[in-house]
C-alpha cells in the first residue's frame, strides 16, 4: 500500500476551498492508502498568530478532519509540534536548500509583499514542509494547486540530499485534483479562496451556518450577461461557482449548464447555496459532537505516538547520513 501525507495549517476556520481542494480527497484516499494527516501548527506560526486563537484553531481543525470523515482507525491524525522530528529534519533540510530557490517561492512572495517585518521562517517554510513529507517515506502528497511549487522543491531537496549524503528518502509525487484544485474567492475570482483573507465574504467557512452560506453565495460577484456557462477566461466568477456546484453534487458542469439554461443567476445561486448547505450540514453536525469530547484527545495522543515512531526512525537515518552526533 502506498503512503500518503498531507498537512493543513490551523490558521483559521477551513474554507470550502480547503474542503473541496484537499480534505474531501483525503477522506477518499484513506481507504486504500497508508495515510498521515497533520495539523501543521509550526507552519502557521511563520506569520503572527494569537496564542489563544491558535490553540482553538488546532483543536477545531482536528475535529474538522474527523467530522469530514477521516477515520482514526484507518489514518494517523496528529499535530506537527507534538512530533519533534519535524523541526529537527526541517533544520537539516534548510542546510540543503539554497536561499535563491526559497526566495522564488510564490507563497513567500505573496505573504511577504509589502510587509515590514517578515519572519525568517516564512522564507524557510518549504524545507520544513519537505521534512514533514520525507519523514514518513511518503509516496503521494494530495494538495491543492497552490502547493505544486512547494512539492517540486521538496522533490529537488530530497534528491539533493540523497545524492550528497545517502539514498534514504523516498521521492514523493504530487496529486492535484482535476476539478476544484483552485477554488477562487467569492469576491474576486482572480484570487484563490483563502481562510486568512480578512474579508469574510470572500470565502465560505466549513462551519458557516445555513443563513450565512446563502447570504455569501447570493452576494458572490458574477458578470453582467446572465448566462450560466463555464468559460474560465471570460466568465471566471460563474465558472468558479459551477465548479463548486459540480463538486458538491457530483453533477458534471455540462449537466449543470443544461439545467440552468434560460434561467438567471438568481435561481442558480439559490440552488448552489442549497447544495453547499447540504454538503456542509453533516460535517457541521458531527463537528459539534466531537469538538469537546475526550475522545478527540485520545485520537491525537495515539496519532502522535504512531507518527513519532516512524518519524524518529527516518530522522535517525538522516542524522547518520549527515554525520551528526555520535556513531552508535
Ligand atoms: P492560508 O490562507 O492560511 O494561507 P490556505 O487556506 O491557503 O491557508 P492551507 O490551510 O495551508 O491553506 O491549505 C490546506 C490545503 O488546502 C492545501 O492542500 C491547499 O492546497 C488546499 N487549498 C487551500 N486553498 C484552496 C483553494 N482555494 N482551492 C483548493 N484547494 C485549496
Ligand atoms: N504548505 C502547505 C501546508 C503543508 C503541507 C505539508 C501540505 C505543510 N506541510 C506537507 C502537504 C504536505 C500549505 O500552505 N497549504
Amino acid at each position: 500500500m502506498k503512503t500518503i501525507f498531507s498537512g493543513i495549517q490551523p490558521s483559521g476556520t477551513l474554507t470550502l476551498g480547503n474542503y473541496l481542494g484537499a480534505m474531501k480527497h483525503f477522506v477518499e484516499l484513506q481507504n486504500d492508502h497508508h495515510c498521515y494527516f497533520c495539523i501543521v501548527d509550526e507552519h502557521a506560526v511563520t506569520v503572527p498568530q494569537d496564542r489563544i486563537q491558535l490553540r482553538k484553531n488546532i483543536r477545531s481543525l482536528a475535529a474538522l478532519y474527523l467530522a469530514a470523515g477521516i477515520d482514526p482507525n484507518k489514518s494517523t491524525l496528529f499535530i506537527q509540534s507534538e512530533v519533534g522530528a519535524h523541526t529537527q529534519l526541517g533544520w537539516m533540510m534548510q542546510c540543503v536548500a539554497y536561499i535563491g530557490e526559497l526566495e522564488r517561492m510564490t507563497q513567500f512572495k505573496d505573504k511577504s509583499e509589502g510587509k515590514e517585518a517578515v519572519s525568517s521562517a516564512l522564507l524557510t517554510y518549504p524545507p520544513l514542509m519537505a521534512a514533514d513529507i520525507l519523514l514518513y517515506n511518503t509516496d503521494i502528497v494530495p494538495v491543492g494547486e497552490d502547493q505544486k511549487q512547494h512539492l517540486e522543491l521538496t522533490r529537488d531537496l530530497a534528491e539533493r540530499f540523497n545524492r550528497k549524503y545517502n539514498d534514504i528518502f523516498t521521492i514523493p509525487e504530487v496529486r492535484i485534483p482535476k476539478v476544484g484544485a483552485r477554488i477562487m474567492s467569492l469576491t474576486d475570482p482572480t484570487k484563490k479562496m483563502s481562510k486568512s483573507n480578512p474579508n469574510r465574504k470572500s470565502y465560505i467557512s466549513m462551519l458557516d451556518d445555513e443563513k450565512t452560506i446563502m447570504k455569501k453565495i447570493k452576494s458572490a460577484v458574477t458578470d453582467s450577461d446572465g448566462i450560466v456557462k463555464y468559460d474560465k477566461e471570460n466568465k471566471p466568477a460563474i465558472s468558479n461557482l459551477l465548479s463548486i456546484f459540480s463538486l458538491c453534487t457530483g453533477k458534471t458542469i455540462e449537466e449543470l449548464e443544461n439545467e440552468f439554461e434560460g434561467k438567471g443567476y438568481g435561481d442558480f445561486k439559490q440552488a448552489l447555496g442549497e447544495a453547499v448547505v447540504e454538503t456542509l450540514k453533516p460535517i457541521h453536525d458531527r463537528y459539534h459532537e466531537i469538538i469537546d469530547s475526550e475522545q478527540l484527545d485520545d485520537i491525537l495522543d495515539l496519532g502522535r505516538d504512531k507518527a513519532d515512531a516512524v518519524a524518529s526512525k527516518t530522522l535517525a537515518k538522516a542524522k547518520r547520513a549527515m554525520g551528526l552526533g555520535r556513531k552508535r
